[in-house]
Order: structure tokens, then sequence, then C-alpha cells
């Protein structure tokens, strides 16, 4: 998607530009904050979107996202999804969006990896992907910002004051949360995996790894999110009525903060984790999606 120019018009016919070309797409560099910059920013985005989404579904693209001449005859959202995964949180957005999809379902091994057919779909196989007629599509930032620009027909998306706020949680969830949880728990997976005549040796070792690393980390953040979201109106990290691409890519954070239990996600935390499981779609997208220990 990258290798998109921005300033390239939508293709003509293509479905999504009526919907999504809110505007022209800014060829300049970007001016000096000013008073209305969640509004600019979000036409100036929007309308890259739209020219991107375009571009990509007329054409094979580059990189990480490939063509799959079956999926692009039947052009319906596929999403390949792991049991026990980050990818609920998509199957949430589907269902909040209301498109056909279809899910196509992968089981961890016993190593708690994903098995490897997940790499005939997208080299580094891992789970969320999903495929739309040509587009095939990796990262959960990713795939939640395209689908609500592509499908969410002006819904999920912040308000002017949210706007910052909505683009700080999205990138911070994968960004600076997710790898110190993963990291977390891979020290508490070493001594459980360790041959049982060293076990107190690495257990030894992966607390002290645990109590100087990474458990202050995740209090700090912990503490963070939970600022943030007592100052928010509605409970949602945007702050308004609606959830937001944050609050999707922030769910599982939230749920693996409540997971880990001893007092790890704060009142406010709970309360954002509750509003999101009490929602029906996705409640629907926990009864297509199988296997899931976090919610
Ligand atoms: N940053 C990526 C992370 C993807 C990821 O690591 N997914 C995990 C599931 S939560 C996975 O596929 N694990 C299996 C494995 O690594 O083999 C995203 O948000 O999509």
């Amino acid at each position: 998607m990258s290798t998109q120019e921005q300033t390239a018009p939508a293709p003509e016919g293509n479905p999504l530009a009526p919907d999504l070309a809110t505007g022209p797409v800014h060829s300049e560099p970007v001016a000096a904050p000013s008073e209305n910059v969640g509004e600019e920013a979000t036409a100036g985005a929007t309308a890259a979107a739209a020219a991107g989404i375009a571009a990509a579904t007329e054409s094979a693209v580059a990189g990480d996202v490939s063509t799959d001449p079956a999926a692009a005859a039947e052009k319906k959202i596929v999403l390949h999804h792991l049991d026990d995964s980050r990818s609920q949180r998509v199957l949430w957005l589907l269902e909040e969006l209301g498109v056909p999809y279809e899910i196509k379902y992968y089981k961890r091994l016993p190593s708690k990896t994903a098995p490897p057919e997940l790499k005939k779909i997208h080299p580094l196989g891992k789970s969320p992907i999903i495929t739309d007629g040509p587009i095939t599509l990796a990262e959960s930032g990713a795939i939640v910002e395209y689908l609500i620009a592509k499908y969410g027909k002006g819904r999920f998306v912040p308000t002017e004051e949210g706007w910052v706020d909505n683009l700080y949680y999205n990138h911070y969830s994968e960004g600076t949360i997710q790898p110190i949880l993963v990291m977390g728990l891979i020290f508490t997976l070493i001594p459980q995996r360790s041959p049982f005549l060293i076990r107190p040796i690495t257990l030894a070792i992966c607390k002290n790894v645990l109590n100087v690393l990474v458990d202050p980390q995740v209090k700090a953040n912990a503490a963070m999110i939970e600022a943030h979201l007592a100052k928010s109106p509605s409970g949602w990290f945007a702050g308004g009525p609606e959830p937001t691409s944050a609050d999707f890519l922030m769910s599982f954070a939230c749920e693996t903060l409540i997971a880990r239990g001893g007092n790890s996600a704060g009142e406010k935390t709970k309360a954002f984790v509750s509003m999101v499981h009490g929602r029906d779609a996705y409640k629907r997208g926990l009864e297509k999606g199988g296997s899931y220990a976090y919610a």
C-alpha cells in the first residue's frame, strides 16, 4: 500500500470513490498544526484512504499485499482467524460494520504458535489477516483502519476533539503495550518450558526479569490507560459517543491486563472492557470466533 502515490486520483468507476473521497488529497507538506487539525487531518486521511484503497482495489500491489485471484472473484471479506488471539477484535469490528464476511479458522499448535497454513496467506503467518477481493492485509492496526475507511460509512470515526487520542492509541496498542505484555508472557513461559533440572534457575532469572523489566512497565502503562479513560466522557478512548479504531485495537490489551490479574487493570479499564463485552456485535463475534480466553 505504501507504494501508492497519495496524489493519485481514485480510479473512475470505483465504488469506493463516492463514499470516501471527501476532498482533494493533500499533495503539499502538512502545515503547522492549526486549531482544527483534527478536522483537516481527518479529511486528508480519509481522502488519502480513498485513493489508496481505490488504487489497491484496482491493481496488484507490491510488498505485503498480495493478490489471490479466487478471492478476488468471490469479492467477500475473509478473516483468517486464530483461536485465543487478537484477531477477535477484528471479528468484533466486522460484526459492528455488518458487512458480509467469512471466517477461516486456524488452530494454535501445542507450542501455541500459529499453524503453518497461515504462512500461505501472508509471509509472517500471524493472525489477524484479512483478504478482501485482491487485497491481502495483515497487522491489526492496518486492518481496523482499512475496514473502517472502506466500510464504516462514517461510523467509528473520532470527533475532531478525539482525533489525536484516537491516533495515539491506534499506534500505542501494537507499538508499546502489546510488546510489553508479550514479553511478560514469554518470561512466564520460559520456566514452564525449561528442562526439569534447570527449572529452578530459569525460574529465578525470569522472576528477576519480570520484577525489574516487565512489571513496572505494565504498571505504568496500566496507570496511563486508567487516567486516560477516567477523562473520557463516554468511556471510549477517543471520548466520543461511539467506539473508534482505538477502541477496537485497545480492547485486546485491556482484556489482557484484566486476565493478568493482580490489580493490573484499574476500574475504568474494567468498565471499558465491560462496555465492549456488552455490545451485541462483540457477543456475536465471540460466538462465531471459537475459543477466546480473554472474555
Ligand atoms: N502486530 C501484529 C501481531 C500479530 C500476532 O502476533 N498475532 C498472534 C496472535 S495474538 C499470532 O499470530 N501468534 C501466533 C504465532 O506467532 O505463531 C498484529 O497486531 O496483527
